[in-house]
């Protein structure tokens, strides 16, 4: 303390000044017109220019190549001087706007910088090459502080720190489209963390685990190679565990689109099965499965499925599965496969069917160890309880179809929730340091294609809730607090995506409760069901009936068309007590561990609207309630934690390196609202510190020793003084002290200083001028 009067005050202050006072020169562009401009091609691209004239509404504008342009004058857009060229952070443009910001992006994005910061949230864009970005050196340059450019890294550490300091939970929210690199993003934060815990601790052991979850929980879509169909929380306890929770589609397994593939784990099986597991679970090239051939697409460029066969065995190793128990699991995949080959023929003059006792029946029966005749019983009749009676009903060609692939979803989702159980198993050996987490969200991206199904319609849902959760932290719950502690600021318009939410959510009028309700209906069909909802639906801005059994939504990243077929099926996704029994019966171990989980499943009181269609033995939660439930308990659990934002950004939609699509990157700024975020935190006050705290924390930078026996209000004042704080960097409020970004690292930098007794006055100085 007795080193006080040597605390450089002012003089670290006046760099961020500049920086603060050049974001207000926005409005003064007319003074400055002769500079460079942004103006738009006709393919709506943007491009530099230098001004030469302005005459009236028409200005002479000269690209870099030569030509002269006559423009609009006021389509022009003014650009940033040459000296903001790539900028690490979007707020220390001068001029935001949105040509400014693709240049900005684009300009990194050309010299390998994927990362930039947008105030608060990391903007990260997909370089579908290999960067060198990343490993050891990396690491220990942004744990030591030494590195400094945006990163994953970067805000992984800031989240353990916040962790530590504040005493919270903390989360990395990964957010982007399809193909964005988000579970690519969320590997990379992994690596930090794992990095830390010195390559032995829980992040290292769940990266290890990655290629189990990634080959039975992600395939081949039209938008990415490796695309995730489970959205997953990977939350890790520095406590004592580590946890992954997961929300699967299912309808992969049975069929998928042209080009796209089912889940990556069938056709590694294929290629990589050595001969003995092949004969054991009677396995054959994947092109003899009709649920593998349907959508003509058996490999991936450059990826070589025998290997990562090998790589997921390891894994499977890793997390303790036994070999026996990796046979079953190998033996339940054959299983399925095997199940969408069984095929039906008609019996008798009312369309009844059975399946045909050939290899494909034989060998699944075969496989989950019970006889044909049980097995050919539950795929072609129902028992249904009328009364007191139990009757058995004879299925239609169509119904047969149903609960074959019912069966074979409920097997792999099953297979799909013990392996997660397993994985969460091996994870929870071992304890840890303090009782805090950081939680990683990963999900499936926003996905919009020419044809959009039931599973977009629940991902696109999904990806809408995470965008409210992301608009309130950075917009609603900001602008609450201003008005709450009575602090003096200009209110940032965003996109609130309220409406489109209430959309689906409403009860009993929305998109998810007609679904349900229409799916208890005996005589529901998918059109009936369209028809319901452009009746009722209607005057909802965010719905548009389309003709036949379309609708569409305006999602916040865009309008998407859904084509209701199979809505209904896939929503009631009805596993009937027939095949649970069946599972529950047979000899092979594993199914018994589904059985008993789809036992209880069934028996779980309904809160859902009952189905009765199927008879009282097929009871259950539609496919959309559990899954608005979960998501529910997903958005809850983040709730409670301190968020830190990604948002990754596909350049283009060909998956290719060094292609940057202006007109694709603006759209997905625009629609997560990334230039919104930037001019709330520019006009806001980011750090905040009740005065009680602040007092504490600098008081005894204070030089007049009175202020100790006056309220924290006024200590903060006196220390805000002391320290020449500008006025327009700080507000007062009521309860807290609100600061302009950057503005508590100078204190808490000189804090630390004084509290080491080492006022390294130079070293303070020259960091502060850059
Ligand atoms: P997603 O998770 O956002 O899509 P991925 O993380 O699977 O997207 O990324 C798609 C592909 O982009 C990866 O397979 C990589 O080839 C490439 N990629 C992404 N990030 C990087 C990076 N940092 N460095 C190198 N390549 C990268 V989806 O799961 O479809 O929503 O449901
Ligand atoms: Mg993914």
């Amino acid at each position: 303390d007795e080193d006080l009067d040597t605390v450089p005050t002012p003089l670290p202050l006046v760099s961020t000044f500049h920086r603060e006072r050049r974001w207000a020169d926005t409005s003064s562009y007319a003074a400055k017109k002769k500079l460079q401009s942004w103006f738009q091609l006709s393919n709506g691209d943007w491009e530099l220019g230098k001004i030469l004239s302005t005459s009236g509404t028409e200005s002479v504008i000269s690209p870099p190549d030569g030509k002269v342009l006559k423009v609009k004058t006021e389509s022009l857009v003014p650009a940033n001087p040459d000296i903001l060229d790539g900028v690490d952070d979007l707020m220390q443009l001068s001029y935001l706007n949105e040509p400014s910001v693709l240049y900005n992006l684009q300009y990194r994005y050309n010299r390998d910088m994927i990362y930039t910061k947008a105030g608060p949230v990391l903007v990260a864009i997909n370089p579908f090459k290999e960067v060198p970005l990343y490993g050891n050196n990396y690491i220990e340059a942004y744990k030591n502080k030494s590195m400094e450019s945006p990163h994953v890294y970067a805000i992984t550490d800031t989240a353990i720190r916040e962790m530590i300091r504040d005493e919270v939970n903390q989360s990395i929210i990964i957010s982007g489209e399809s193909g964005a690199g988000k579970t690519e993003t969320a590997k990379i934060a992994m690596q930090y963390l794992a990095a830390l815990g010195g390559g032995s601790g829980i992040e290292y052991e769940i990266l290890k685990t990655n290629p189990i979850l990634e080959a039975f929980g992600n395939a081949k879509t039209l938008r990415n190679d490796n695309s995730s169909r489970f959205g997953k929380l990977i939350e890790i306890h520095f406590s004592e565990t580590g946890k992954i929770s997961v929300l699967l589609e299912k309808s992969r397994v049975v069929q998928c689109m042209e080009g796209e593939r089912s889940y990556h784990i069938f056709y590694q099986l294929c290629a990589g099965a050595s001969p003995k597991l092949r004969e054991k679970i009677s396995l054959k090239i994947a092109s003899e499965y009709k649920y593998l051939r349907q959508s003509n697409c058996y490999t991936i460029t450059g990826v070589d499925d025998a290997e990562r066969f090998r790589g997921v065995m390891e894994a499977l190793d890793i997390v303790h599965v036994s070999k026996e128990d990796q046979e079953s699991v190998f033996a339940m995949l054959a299983a399925v496969l095997w199940l969408g080959n069984v095929s039906f023929s008609i019996v008798d003059n009312e369309n009844h069917v059975e399946p045909l006792a050939d290899e494909g029946l034989t060998t699944v029966a075969k496989l989950i160890g019970c006889n044909v005749g049980e097995l050919k019983l539950a795929l072609s009749t129902r028992k249904m309880r009328v009364g007191n009676d139990t009757i058995v009903q004879k299925l239609s060609l169509s119904q047969a179809i149903d609960t074959r692939d019912a069966l074979a979803k409920s097997i792999y989702s099953c297979l799909f929730d013990w392996l997660v159980e397993q994985v969460n198993k091996s994870l929870a050996v071992g304890k840890r340091r303090t009782g805090r987490s950081i939680s990683i969200l990963d999900i499936y991206g926003f996905e919009s294609f020419e044809r959009n199904s039931f599973e977009q319609f629940c991902i696109n849902y999904a990806n809408e809730r995470l965008q409210q959760h992301f608009n309130r932290h950075l917009f609603k719950l900001e602008q609450e607090e201003y008005i709450q502690d009575g602090i003096d600021w200009t209110k940032v318009d965003f996109d609130d995506n309220q409406d489109c939410l209430n959309l689906f959510e409403k009860k009993p009028l929305g998109l998810l409760s007609l679904l349900d309700e229409e799916s208890t209906f005996p005589n529901g069909t998918d059109l009936t069901f369209a028809n319901k909802l452009k009746q009722h639906l209607n005057s909802n801005s965010c719905f548009r009936g389309e003709r036949g059994k379309a609708f569409s939504v305006s999602h916040y990243a865009g309008e998407v068309t859904y084509d209701t077929t199979g809505f209904l099926e896939k929503n009631r996704d009805l596993l009937h007590l027939d095949s649970i029994q069946l599972l529950s019966s047979c000899s092979c171990h594993l199914p018994q561990i589904f059985a008993s989980n789809m036992l209880t499943q069934s028996e779980k009181p309904v809160v859902g609207p009952l189905y009765k269609a199927g008879g009282a033995d097929s009871q259950k939660l539609s496919v959309a309630t559990k899954f608005k439930g979960q998501l529910f308990q997903l958005m809850q659990r983040l709730e409670n934690t301190t968020p830190h934002f990604i948002r990754c950004i596909k350049p283009n939609n060909s998956q290719s390196p060094g292609s940057y699509e202006q007109g694709l990157v603006l759209q997905q700024l625009r629609c997560c609202g990334v230039l919104e975020v930037v001019r709330i935190s520019r006009s806001g006050f980011p750090t905040r510190m009740s005065h009680q705290k602040f007092a504490r924390r600098y008081g005894f930078l204070l030089l007049e020793s009175v202020a100790y026996s006056q309220d924290p209000l006024s200590i903060s004042v006196a220390i805000l003084h002391q320290f020449d704080i500008l006025p327009e960097m700080y507000q007062v409020g009521y309860t807290k002290l609100f600061f302009r970004t950057g503005q508590i690292g100078v204190l808490e930098d000189t804090r630390n200083h004084t509290l080491h007794g080492i006022l390294r006055v130079q070293s303070c100085f020259r960091g502060h001028q850059a």
